[in-house]
Parts: C-alpha cells; structure tokens; sequence
C-alpha cells in the first residue's frame, strides 16, 4: 500500500489521539508529539476518507495512578484483564488537554471515535478496549463502508498506534504506519517492542523508527 497515492475507494487515514495532552506541555507530553501535526496536515488531502480517535476519560479513571492511593504514574498494575500501565492524569472528558490540538484540521473527518470513557477500562486500540473484548465499532464502520486499508499516524507509536495497527491486522484489514507522522512515549523499550509486534502482526511500517 502506498500512502502516497491512496486509493479513494478503500484507503482509510486513521489519526490516533493528537491532543494537547500528548503534546509538549501536556498532562501525558510525548516528546516532540506537534511534530506530526504538519506532516499529518500535508497527508490528509490525499485522503478521501479520514477517521480520528479521541482519548476521552471520565475524571477519576482508573487507569489513573491517582486512582490508586500509593502508587506513581508509569508503574505497573494488575486489573481484572491483565496488566495496565498506570498514568498521569490525562484527557478528562471536557478539557482543553482532551481537545485535539487546535492546528490539526478537523474539516475533512468523517467520523471520530472517542476511546477510554469506560471508567474502569482503559483502551488504547482504535477497535478494542484493553480487556481485548470489548469493540468500539470501528471495524463495524469500515466494513460497512467498504474500507480495507487502514494507514496509521498520530500519538503514541508504541501505545495508541501500535496496538490499533495490530487490531486492524487481526480485524482483516491491511494496516501500514507513517512512523514520520507518529512520535512514541518509549516506557523501559516499549517503542522497539511495539514495532517488533508490528512487523510480526503483518503491518507495513513506511518512513523509519520515530
Ligand atoms: C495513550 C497512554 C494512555 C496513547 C493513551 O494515546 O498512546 N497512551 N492513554
Ligand atoms: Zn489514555
């Protein structure tokens, strides 16, 4: 798939959670995170069809390390599905940190879909929530819609895209990341393991490591 003359039919750009939390200055800063608004910008034109994800918590989620008397943020937990990261405070509903960063053009999306409002489920997919069980209705739209092809960017490489990239592959659709249009959190070697996952899960990863 070639990013560059997408195919208006199928083809599918698929923006992870630019938001100004995830942004320098933000509640969950990813070093460099507003470096992918440009190259995002000059990518979507080509485009016919444009999605967004929005991280959306309710105050007090429990993928808050604040939510967890004693414990720091970027520390581990076990939840009932398994193992959660436990982060700072970010994307509550309703705040100008949950708002996508304001030169990211909204005009041309057809569809956002918010993630993570479940209070006590995180979601880092754009198509299941952490548990691995419970949808988000993205593969639903795509295939109603005839889309097959999704091509990733945004925030985080190693977390929001990563795992959506991977879902997309085991949901049939064929996936490829702009990793130029992505910057990572890189938690302990988070990055180099989500882009090995990626490789393994079939995903074509265009334009280098970020
Ligand atoms: C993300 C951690 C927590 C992401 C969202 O967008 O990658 N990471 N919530
Ligand atoms: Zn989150």
């Amino acid at each position: 798939m070639d990013p560059h003359t997408p195919d208006p039919e199928q083809d599918l750009l698929l923006v992870i959670d630019v938001q100004n939390d995830f942004c320098p200055g933000g509640a969950l800063a990813v070093a460099d995170g507003d470096a992918v608004v440009p190259v995002i910008a000059a990518a979507m034109p080509r485009f016919a069809h444009v999605v967004l994800t929005q991280d959306w918590h309710p105050a007090g989620h429990r993928s808050f390390a604040s939510a967890h008397p004693g414990r720091a943020p970027y520390e581990s937990a076990a939840f009932p599905y398994g193992e959660q990261t436990l982060w700072p405070d970010h994307c509550v509903q309703g705040t100008v940190g949950a708002d996508f960063h304001p030169a990211l053009d909204l005009t041309r999306a057809e569809l956002v879909i918010r993630k993570g409002f479940r209070p006590d489920i995180d979601s880092y997919s754009a198509f299941f929530e952490n548990d691995r069980r419970t949808p988000t209705g993205l593969a639903g739209y795509l295939r109603e819609r005839g889309l097959r092809r999704v091509v990733l960017c945004g925030l985080a490489t190693d977390f929001c895209v990563a795992y959506s990239a991977i879902d997309a592959r085991r949901q049939g659709f064929e996936a490829a990341v702009m990793l130029d249009a992505c910057r990572a959190i890189d938690l302990g070697g988070s990055l180099a393991a989500a882009i090995a996952a990626m490789r393994e899960a079939g995903v074509v990863l265009l334009d280098g490591p970020r």
